[in-house]
């Protein structure tokens, strides 16, 4: 197996399934872990899941994945509207960036229409509830995979 897909999650996401579940679904951020996981695992991938409210150590979790991992799948939570040192640690791991929203954002108020993420992510999913982290774990494997054939 080689480097792992990060799979980081932003500000607020450790409240999942305990409140404003009409929004954000019932299940809780260790249920979305463990579909991860078990998806990654029929993928032939491995994954580092985690969570921080604290937007510099996302950023630090990005850089770090520049040398430890071969892909982000980020949802970066209300920092994806606001962040531009996440922009710009996105562009510098120069790795590909599948951002992923629990809600579907564009049915939601305008001020979480516009992402930072979306401007280096190759793809975004949105609306989907945690089925979006398993989408963006198929689409990332086929992402390395073409990326080795080269
Ligand atoms: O839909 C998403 O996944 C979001 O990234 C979730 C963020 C929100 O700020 C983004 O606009 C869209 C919020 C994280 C979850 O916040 C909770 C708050 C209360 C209860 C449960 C979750």
């Amino acid at each position: 197996m080689g480097k792992p897909i990060y799979v980081l999650n932003g500000p607020n996401l450790n409240l999942l399934g305990k409140r404003e579940p009409e929004v954000y679904g019932r299940d809780s951020l260790d249920d979305v872990r463990a579909m991860a996981q078990k998806r990654a695992e029929g993928l032939g991938l491995s994954i580092e899941f985690r969570q921080s409210n604290d937007e510099g150590e996302l950023v630090t979790w990005i850089q770090e994945a520049r040398e430890k991992a071969q892909g982000i799948v980020l949802n970066a939570g209300a920092y994806s509207h606001t962040s531009i040192a996440i922009l710009d640690a996105l562009q510098a791991a120069e790795l590909p960036v599948i951002e992923v929203h629990l809600s579907n954002i564009f049915r939601r108020e305008p001020y979480r229409q516009h992402s930072y993420v979306s401007l280096v992510a190759k793809g975004v999913i949105c609306g989907l509830g945690p089925k979006g982290y398993e989408f963006a774990l198929e689409a990332m494997a086929g992402l390395v995979t073409a990326g080795k054939r080269g």
